[in-house]
């Protein structure tokens, strides 16, 4: 496979090649791609040297497949440009997501929508992904009627500007603010920007991409997003209301038995998920599994995932193997 890696000096774009690499993916080509204040920049893959081109360049070259994350502006203009020539994008950034005439995978889940006639696909929000890798297996069994989340996200989601942030922050150097805020020894109610309802848009892509990825509208989301300063991995606390009751013991069968989900439950050990078990890992982590007292048919747990890997680099290139494995690039 040629494969362009789209955002290759990136924070993502790093990681995607790493785990390229580490995959063992089946590149022939590698075609780094960044803003022109990167072209002729040199990256190392697999210990080879490549040179870093600019985007109409990476379109002529016709590859296989583009894994994207440049952002959605990039996204939206070029991602079409590829998909002409017949290259299939991966997307990461928000730009296609809720899109109807676009596929939005999480590959354990819906990877099986996917067809030769998708050239441009999405990658979902990295704080969903770890929802719905956590949910889906629980609402097949006890169909969900409404979840409440909070998340914990760390830096690295805003970028490189964020994580300099915390370190300055940290080293106590004056430096460029990423957020309205300071981060460190602080709790930011604010991820992404506000809309018109009030809620910020990371809040609204958890209340609405779990819904297109399961494809199911039968159940509702109400989240509450929150920065706080952890260099990377992103927590989330997730109530769930069901229809039918559970048996806690089968909910951690069910989700120990789900591929990709790794149960941390046990509070006699103080074992749970935490961001810096999570760390480099490609799995979602799920822990402090318990009944909610107050309700019926309610649950309480905790998720935590690497927001880079599983979140965004891993997905997006399980979804590219997923094209390879089944022939549909
Ligand atoms: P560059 O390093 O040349 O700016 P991050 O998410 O860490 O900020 O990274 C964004 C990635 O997207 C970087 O690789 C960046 O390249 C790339 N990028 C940003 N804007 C563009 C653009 N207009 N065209 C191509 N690549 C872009
Ligand atoms: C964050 N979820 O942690 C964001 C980062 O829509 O792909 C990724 C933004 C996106 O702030």
């Amino acid at each position: 496979m040629r494969v362009a890696v789209v955002g290759a000096t990136g924070m993502v774009g790093e990681v995607m090649l790493k785990v390229l690499a580490e995959r063992n993916f089946p590149v022939t080509e590698l075609i780094p791609v960044a803003s022109e204040r990167s072209v002729g920049k040199t990256l190392t893959y697999k210990g080879k040297d490549y040179t870093v081109v600019g985007l109409e360049t990476a379109v002529s070259m016709k590859p296989d497949i583009a894994l994207f994350s440049a952002g959605g502006d990039t996204s939206l203009e070029w991602a079409p440009k590829f998909a002409e020539v017949g290259t299939t994008v991966v997307d990461n950034s928000s730009a296609w997501r809720m899109d109807p005439t676009k596929k939005l995978v999480v590959p354990e889940i819906n990877a099986h929508e996917l067809t030769k006639e998708d050239k441009i696909i999405a990658n979902p929000n990295c704080s969903t992904i770890q929802l719905v890798m956590a949910l889906n297996p629980l609402h097949k069994k006890y169909k969900m009627k409404r979840v409440v989340v909070s998340t914990y996200q760390s830096v690295s989601g805003t970028g490189v500007k964020a994580v300099r942030q915390l370190e300055n922050e940290i080293a106590g150097i004056e430096g460029e603010m990423a957020y309205p805020y300071p981060i460190g020894r602080n709790a930011l109610p604010h991820c992404d920007v506000f809309e018109d309802n009030g809620y910020t848009k990371e809040e609204m892509k958890l209340a609405r991409e779990p819904q297109k990825i399961m494809n199911d509208r039968s159940f509702s989301i109400s989240a509450t997003a929150v920065r706080i300063p952890t260099a990377g991995g992103h927590s989330e606390s997730v109530n769930v209301e069901f229809e039918n009751d559970f048996d806690l013991a089968e909910v951690r069968q069910l989700l120990s038995e789900t591929p990709g989900v790794v149960v941390q439950d046990n509070t006699a050990t103080n074992s749970y998920p935490m961001p810096i078990f999570a760390h480099d890992k490609d799995e979602v982590f799920v822990g402090r599994i318990r009944r909610d007292e107050t309700q019926p048919n309610s649950l309480n747990m905790w998720i935590v995932a690497d927001n880079l890997r599983k979140g965004a680099a891993t997905n997006t290139i399980q979804i590219a193997e997923y094209l390879i494995e089944n022939k549909l690039v």
